[in-house]
């Protein structure tokens, strides 16, 4: 019944599987695999899709031949294996060039060097079959606002994704970009910290309707934000392009674990926003699992990502139907309509009426809302008490 199907649209970054546990104070705790044999565990996991960085599938130094034989063993599995590539990305925070940025450096040669970066990776996702292009920014930031004007970085990163678009647009791509917001880690601060922030940079680009978000749970988490809230806002814009789904608790590091692992209710509610309005992109889990796990719990971990996902569905289409939910909640709005001529697009003579309107303010007022006898119910439809 929680079987992941590829009309979920369940997919895992080469990373997040590939992740093998370490963390700044220490090493790996798992051998690492190769890209095909994470490519034979995600299919055998029942996922529809891998995403990776240009890196995480060929190594930054490799030579020439070597990358046409990654490349061709990899399209190979892909083939074999039904795997589909949705979402390319470009690793911009890892190599010793990228210490102090990438697109927003004060290095003229760091800022070409990731355009060139972007490039080359952006004609393998193509080639691949990708259609979402990932920008996460982990060193477009500062920790110390002495070193870079906050207004020349902003202005280095326009012109690098307005540099990108039109070179998507140039080789024919059908790419559509999605900025990823986060706050802070690896930098102390990262520009445009969060995916709202992202929305209103979005529209100085010389190709706005080519650029949406890629919100990510933890870092609005980390933020200490309302995911939920951000993703409707951003599926309101119409720039939910992808999203990175996770969990973590609030407000610490970014802990990337396995969705619905900690905020049960938050997980629900996104999954219920994406369901109920009609997502239809990727269901993309970027996160790892713990560095308890061996492969095989790296396996429990991607299969719990996508069980919990399927869980969360079946308990919206739950509420959705749950008579005394629905019920209360038509009670709830009742008087939504009471004031219907007074609804719709504006006028002097409706906005005269309701300056004039006589409002009964303590009786408003004094009517009860019902939400607590509502959460409750929703709490326990969560922990599974109605049927
Ligand atoms: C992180 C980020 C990354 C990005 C990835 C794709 O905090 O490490 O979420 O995992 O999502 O680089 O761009
Ligand atoms: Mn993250
Ligand atoms: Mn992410």
């Amino acid at each position: 019944m929680y079987e992941p199907k590829p009309e979920h649209k369940f997919t895992f970054g080469l990373w997040t599987v590939g992740n093998r546990g370490a963390d700044p104070f220490g090493g790996p705790v798992r051998a690492g695999l190769s890209p095909v044999e994470l490519l034979h565990l995600l299919a055998e996991v029942g996922a529809y899709g891998v995403n990776y960085h240009d890196n995480d599938l060929i190594p930054i130094d490799a030579t020439p031949s070597e990358r046409a034989q990654i490349i061709k063993e990899f399209k190979q599995v892909l083939a074999d294996s039904g795997l589909k590539v949705p979402m390319a990305t470009t690793n911009l925070f890892s190599d010793p060039i990228f210490k102090d940025g990438a697109f927003t450096s004060s290095d003229a040669r760091v800022r070409n060097y990731a355009l060139q970066k972007t490039m080359i990776n952006m004609d393998l996702g193509a080639e691949l079959g990708a259609e979402v292009y990932v920008f996460w920014g982990g060193r477009e930031g500062t920790e110390s606002d002495a070193t870079k004007s906050a207004l020349e970085s902003l202005k280095h990163f326009r012109e690098s994704i307005n540099f990108l678009c039109e070179y998507s647009l140039a080789q024919g791509y059908d790419y559509k970009f999605a900025l990823e917001a986060k706050p802070n880690e690896p930098r102390g601060d990262i520009y445009l910290p969060t995916s709202g922030a992202m929305l209103g940079f979005i529209a100085t680009l010389d190709h706005p309707q080519m650029v949406g978000v890629n919100p990510e749970m933890a870092h609005e988490h980390m933020a200490g934000l309302n995911f939920m809230h951000a993703v409707a806002q951003a599926w309101d814009a119409g720039k939910l392009f992808h999203i990175d789904l996770n969990d973590q608790n609030y407000v610490r590091f970014d802990q990337d674990w396995r969705f619905g692992m900690q905020s049960l209710k938050q997980s629900f509610f996104l999954v219920k926003l994406l369901e109920d309005v009609g997502y239809q992109g990727s269901r993309h889990f970027d996160a790892h699992a713990m560095r308890t796990e061996d492969y095989e719990g790296v396996k429990d971990f991607a299969r719990g990502c996508m069980r919990s996902y399927l869980i969360f569905k079946e308990k919206a289409a739950q509420f959705n139907a749950d008579s005394s939910i629905q019920s209360l909640l038509a009670e709830i709005h009742s008087e939504n309509n009471s004031l219907q001529p007074f609804a719709g697009a504006f006028s002097l003579e409706k906005a005269n009426k309701i300056k004039t309107f006589a409002f009964d303010r303590q009786k408003i007022a004094a009517r009860g809302l019902r939400y607590e006898k509502l959460d409750q119910l929703t709490n326990e439809l969560l922990m599974g008490v109605r049927s």
